[in-house]
């Protein structure tokens, strides 16, 4: 990061359709090609959240100790008003919005197999965060569904 390595708080992996890279700090990142089940998955989220998505990040957090700092998914090839459909899969992690205007936290707790939409306005108004939690000891993995427009 920022030519520097640095301890990563979680494991990921980006895969999509072909084209729907990201750029990120400098660096463009080609997607990994769509599992069976990776796909019937977008299928699943696609029809739950009313949308399309042509690419997923997977995040696996190996214990408690991994995490999400506070953050929006507001970058340009996302789109004016992205939505975003979240399955998570084993440990249940809390998950917080907080508006970008300051005030509350508000918290959600995230259990496996479910699925968070994070509808229009979300990414514009609000960030969110996946703290550190010191008691849970086995893995989670997420799927951020997400539609990237070539730039
Ligand atoms: O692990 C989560 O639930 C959220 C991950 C996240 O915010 C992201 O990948 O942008
Ligand atoms: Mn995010």
């Amino acid at each position: 990061m920022f030519g520097r390595w640095v301890d990563s708080p979680r494991l990921n992996a980006w895969v999509g359709d072909p084209g729907a890279s990201y750029r990120y700090s400098g660096n463009t990142f080609e997607p990994y090609p769509w599992t069976p089940t990776l796909l019937a998955l977008r299928e699943r989220a696609e029809q739950a959240c009313g949308t399309r998505f042509n690419s997923v990040l997977a995040n696996l957090y190996r214990h408690g100790g991994e995490y999400t700092g506070f953050h929006a998914d507001d970058e340009r090839e996302l789109g004016p008003e992205p939505i975003i459909g979240s399955i998570s899969l084993g440990a249940q992690r809390t998950f917080r919005f907080r508006a970008k205007q300051g005030g509350d936290t508000v918290a959600v707790e995230l259990t496996h197999g479910s699925l968070l939409r994070m509808g229009e306005g979300t990414q514009r108004l609000y960030k969110h965060d996946l703290p550190v939690r010191k008691r849970v000891t086995t893995p989670r993995l997420n799927l951020t569904f997400r539609y990237i427009h070539p730039l």
